[in-house]
């Protein structure tokens, strides 16, 4: 496996406008699994010099790393509109860089660009084979041309670490309207989730949810998890600190879950010793997919810091 396909979390990404100092400094006290430091749509093109400046300095050596966020990346304009080669090489010296994410990315040649870049960039962290932290990249699917190109996007890069969707930039696309129920982004959202997993790719992070206030708004965000997870996503773009508690939680295991998912990885080691390939749980038939999908779910359990130990200890 390499290092950019390993288990990595990212049940939520926040974004975080790179032109305010005051988010910047805010994002410093969160804990997140991935920040994002947006140089793109949440910039206006007269600040986003200010913007590169901003994040390069945040992200250097002289502060000291988030305590409390996993990976720290930042996206980047997108390759056509000719202001990517400027974002990468301001920021590509920060130190604390763990990921690139590459917005409107329609096909392969995309990936090559900025792949090629960091790799002459950062050819020390780059080129030498026994580096395990070379920087990774999240590709942002925003278009009709990228759904059909996600193949050869899958395979561009041999730091793609994961694939995003963008829905208010593909519904513009297809002339679409969202709608609460997402029905209009069926195809696009599992033909993601779908492609990330055939290719190995460890993170299919969902649609942003605009709603970000009150028990509504963030009951709203709380079924759009639901059903992201229930596609195939392991996670979700979020845009305000109000969202991230509620994406991590719904997209970790349920601790029913977790439960159920240890008795079957300790009843199959005893149905093992018998010979039995499939045996009977709590009135269901197990057999290998469900003991996978069981092993599957305690091996989340655990990055997520999930207590599989002491579950495991009641059976
Ligand atoms: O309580 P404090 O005053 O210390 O902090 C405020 C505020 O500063 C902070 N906060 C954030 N900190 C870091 N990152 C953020 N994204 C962020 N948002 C808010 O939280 C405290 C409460 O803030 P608030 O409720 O007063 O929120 P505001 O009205 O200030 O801001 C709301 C918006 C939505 C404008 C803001 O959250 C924001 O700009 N979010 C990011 C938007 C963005 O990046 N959009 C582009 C990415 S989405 C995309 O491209 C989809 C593919």
């Amino acid at each position: 496996m390499s290092t950019a396909t390993a288990s990595i979390l990212r049940r939520a990404l926040l974004y975080v406008p790179s032109s305010s100092p005051k988010f910047l400094e805010k994002s410093r006290s969160l804990t997140v699994d991935t920040i994002c430091y947006d140089l793109e749509d949440s910039v206006t093109p007269s600040q986003k010099p200010t913007a590169r400046t901003n994040i390069l300095s945040f992200l250097s050596s002289t502060h000291p790393r988030p305590p409390n966020i996993t990976e720290l990346s930042v996206r980047i304009n997108a390759v056509s509109s000719g202001l990517a080669l400027e974002d990468l090489t301001t920021i590509l010296p920060a130190t604390h860089l763990d990921a690139i994410v590459v917005p409107k990315v329609n096909k392969a040649s995309d990936l090559h660009f900025v792949t090629d870049i960091i790799r002459h960039t950062l050819p020390e962290r780059h080129n030498d084979s026994n580096n395990k932290n070379p920087l990774k990249i999240l590709a942002l699917i925003e278009s009709a041309e990228a759904i059909t190109n996600l193949n050869e996007i899958c395979r561009a890069s041999p730091f793609l670490s994961g694939l995003i969707f963008a829905a208010e930039d593909f519904a513009l696309d297809l002339s679409l309207t969202r709608t609460p129920s997402l029905t209009e982004f069926l195809y696009a959202r599992s033909a993601i989730a779908t492609s990330a997993r055939a290719h190995g790719l460890p993170s299919t992070i969902d649609l942003v949810c605009t709603s970000f206030r009150g028990e509504e708004g963030l009951s709203v965000l709380q079924e759009e998890c639901l059903q992201g997870k229930g596609l195939g996503f392991n996670g979700k773009q979020c845009i305000h600190p109000s969202q991230v508690e509620i994406a991590q939680r719904t997209f970790a295991p349920g601790e029913k879950e977790v439960e159920w998912a240890v008795r079957v990885v300790v009843g199959d080691e005893k149905a093992d010793i018998k010979g039995r390939g499939a045996w009977t749980l709590d009135g269901k038939m197990i057999d290998v997919p469900v003991v996978g999908k069981a092993k599957a779910t305690v091996e989340k359990a655990r990055l997520c810091g999930m207590g599989v130990d002491a579950i495991r200890e009641k059976w």
